[in-house]
């Protein structure tokens, strides 16, 4: 036994430690220290963001990319509202993030007694956005809470978690064996599909003459037995945002990720039957509305997806991965008879949906050809909610891996792209990872830039500035506003990067830009290439 008693900071260190915890995004304070003192000790790694938003968007941007649960470590009161931010992104987009902290002491009676940090409602706060919030009132239950958390971000449909340590418990010593105060992590396997059900499903899609597939964030992790159950029906597929790269897009069988085009629409409306796994049919990803579909078999971990928005012919509350390996083998013998014609139905509609990603995405064509052409198979893109994102890179900009795109696609926050590129990188330190941005949104975390330097992190950020919010001063002048608040004044961006640590560039055209972007990717520390953009508004232009 290393030590003869502990404190409730051991515990919950030791507690992520045992559960596989080796990186950690935080920001310490006063009532966190404890946790300091174990966190260096246990050989965790601190990344330190400049803001707990930055921290919560690291934690989304390292569980993206990973498939593991990224930590944030915070004080309380504001910090934990910092991050809160980033913990509604991550329920949006089902992101396993744990979110850690100290509260409000247990022998603190009133809830307003003028502490520091002290808010009316911590946990209330936290509960409301995410279902696993909770507050532990002994070292105990801590232990064990700790196994929970990871527990409900690792089975079922992962969502983000709170966890709330008071901050007497932190240092108190309650005399107990330290190894006594470690549960060991659970897994569970996801229940088998019910079999009469995914008889029925293979039924219907073997039978069917024009197959389809979409695939959601929730078939991440199914990547493989989702390209089989593709390539055995010769189905044309589609991806949301969240799914864009389980199948790599230059599949002959891959359409297209942006569904808020008509040929998506179409492709899917032209299918007798639609094989939708893991998906919401999002308004996030539907935004010019729902396609009408004749029959859909839809596999979801969350069963009550099974019933929203879309009406399913056959629902199956299953793992995504297990539901499409099992598929696969029922389909496996299909593949001769129908390739040929899925083959071609797959090539019109990527056609069509390229085409059509070009029009609305005239401005960043060539930004984004000059990007896919410096960028490998493996490289990480994440992209802020500006228009670059949804109408450039979207459709333009080909994904090869799942979570190859990252996109703060559901909560639609700004501010994203530089800290989660951040977390992506701290992740997956030998890839490329690239953050896209437009100039509204890098102001929102721009001090992360000082994260990259610290931790020489290599990161290209390009930044698309068109002087402003511009999604939003187009929205004004097609409602007949006048635009106000949306023109901001143009920052010398460069020189803030240098400031900064970093490296800047203004990129003239497609070549400085490919120039710029190969350097950046070679480099230690962030690179902000600037691309200046006139054209305000989109799709009038
Ligand atoms: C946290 C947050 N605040 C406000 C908004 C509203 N909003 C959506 S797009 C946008 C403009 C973003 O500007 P920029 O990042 O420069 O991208 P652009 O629209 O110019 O391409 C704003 C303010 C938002 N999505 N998220
Ligand atoms: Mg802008």
């Amino acid at each position: 036994m290393e030590r003869a008693v502990t404190t409730g900071a051991e515990i919950l260190v030791r507690g992520l430690v045992t559960h596989g915890v080796d990186t950690v995004f935080g920001i310490p304070g006063t009532h966190n220290l404890e946790l300091y003192r174990h966190l260096g000790r246990l050989g965790v790694r601190h990344v330190t963001p400049r803001h707990e938003q930055g921290a919560g968007y690291a934690a989304d941007g390292y569980a993206r990319t990973t498939g593991r649960v990224g930590v944030v470590v915070t004080t309380t009161g504001p910090a934990v509202l910092n991050a809160a931010a980033a913990v509604g992104q991550a329920f949006s987009d089902s992101i396993p993030i744990l979110v850690v902290a100290p509260g409000r002491p247990l022998r603190q009676r009133s809830r307003e007694a003028g502490a520091l940090h002290e808010m009316r409602d911590q946990l209330g706060a936290m509960a409301a956005i995410t279902p696993f919030a909770y507050r532990v009132a002994s070292h105990d239950e801590l232990a064990e809470t700790v196994s929970q958390a990871f527990l409900a971000m690792t089975s079922g449909r992962p969502r983000p978690a709170y966890l709330e340590i008071p901050i007497d418990l932190m240092d108190a010593d309650d005399g107990s064996v330290a190894d006594d105060q470690v549960w060991a992590p659970v897994r569970v396997l996801p229940a088998p599909p019910q079999r009469d059900l995914m008889a029925a499903a293979a039924r219907r899609l073997a039978g069917a003459s024009r197959p389809g597939l979409l695939l959601g964030g929730g078939a991440r992790a199914a990547a493989a037995a989702a390209r089989e159950v593709t390539e055995a029906l010769a189905a044309p597929t589609l991806t949301t945002t969240n799914g864009k790269g389980i199948l790599p897009e230059d599949h002959p069988l891959s359409v297209t990720a942006s569904l808020h085009l008509p040929a998506a629409r179409q492709a899917l409306e032209e299918c007798d039957v639609v094989l939708a796994v893991g998906t919401e049919f999002a308004e996030t990803d539907w935004w010019n509305g729902l396609p009408r579909l004749e029959c859909v078999v839809r596999v979801d971990l969350d069963a009550a997806q099974l019933t929203v928005r879309v009406r399913a012919a056959v629902a199956i509350h299953a793992d995504a991965g297990a539901a499409l390996t099992e598929l696969a083998a029922a389909l496996r013998t299909l593949a001769a008879t129908l390739s040929e014609h899925g083959l071609a139905r797959a090539e019109r509609w990527r056609r069509q949906a390229r085409a059509q990603s070009q029009v609305e995405g005239a401005r960043w064509l060539s930004t984004m050809d000059a990007i896919a052409g410096v960028l490998n198979r493996d490289a990480i893109v994440v992209a802020d909610n500006a228009m670059a994102g949804y109408y450039g890179a979207l459709g333009l900009l080909p994904a090869y891996t799942p979570g190859g795109f990252c996109f703060p696609t559901g909560f639609g926050t700004l501010g994203y792209a530089v800290p989660a590129a951040i977390g992506a990188a701290v992740g997956s330190p030998h890839r490329s990872v690239v953050a896209l941005v437009g100039d509204g949104g890098l102001m929102f975390s721009v001090a992360e830039l000082a994260t990259a330097v610290a931790h020489g992190i290599r990161l290209p950020v390009v930044v698309f500035d068109n002087g402003g919010y511009g999604e939003i001063r187009a929205q004004m002048r097609r409602a007949d506003i006048e635009p106000m608040a949306v023109d901001l004044p143009r920052p010398d961006l460069v020189a803030l990067a240098r400031a900064l640590g970093g490296e800047g560039v203004e990129c003239g055209g497609p070549d400085e830009l490919a120039a710029g972007l190969r350097a950046a990717l070679n480099q230690p520390g962030p690179t902000v290439l600037v691309v200046p953009e006139d054209v305000p508004e989109p799709g009038t232009a």
